[in-house]
């Protein structure tokens, strides 16, 4: 499973927070290479789709209603371990406990407006980037601090 690429969506809390530019260079700092970006409003089947493992919930009309009501900035960051990297950067569900120094802990205190929402998993990052992002939105290119960003061996791992 291929785990070097993810998606990041920031949600309408985050956008209405001013939150964008703090939560972008979170990762530009971390090491994280940006590989795709746009801004859209998420139609109710991509929602859908998107949240499918949480159909059969309560909050599921709610959620996708909320994903819907405003534009939802769409990102895909790559790296080693892209997946559980940033999933740690965002930090745990719940605002009120998620870890100080994380996104969420240090900017949220609620459930449903959480700030962001990161995929959990390689095959879960495959599915969700392609909701949003056709291949021609998607870019390779060299990263100019990969070279103190990893050593050589982990270079080579990058581009397996
Ligand atoms: P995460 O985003 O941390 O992977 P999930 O996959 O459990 O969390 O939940 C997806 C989204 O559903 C959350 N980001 C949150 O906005 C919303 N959500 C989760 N649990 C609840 C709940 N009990 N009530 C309302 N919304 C919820």
């Amino acid at each position: 499973m291929n785990t070097s690429r993810t998606a990041v969506l920031v949600k309408p809390d985050g956008l209405q927070r001013g939150l964008i530019g703090e939560i972008i260079s979170r990762f530009e700092r971390k090491g994280l290479k940006l590989v795709g970006l746009k801004m859209v409003n998420l139609t109710d089947e991509q929602l859908s789709d998107w949240y499918a493992e949480h159909k059969d919930k309560s909050f599921f009309g709610e959620l996708k209603s909320f994903m819907g009501s405003m534009p939802i900035v769409c990102m895909v960051w790559e790296g080693i371990d892209a997946v559980p990297v940033v999933r740690k950067l965002v930090g745990t569900t719940l605002g009120r406990e998620a870890e100080a120094g994380s996104i969420r802990g240090d900017f949220g205190m609620s459930q449903q407006f959480n700030l962001i929402h990161a995929s959990a998993n390689g095959d879960d990052a495959a599915r969700e980037i392609k909701i949003v992002f056709s291949d021609d939105e998607l870019f390779n290119y060299a990263g100019a601090r990969e070279c103190v960003i990893y050593a050589d061996f982990e270079l080579a791992k990058l581009k397996e």
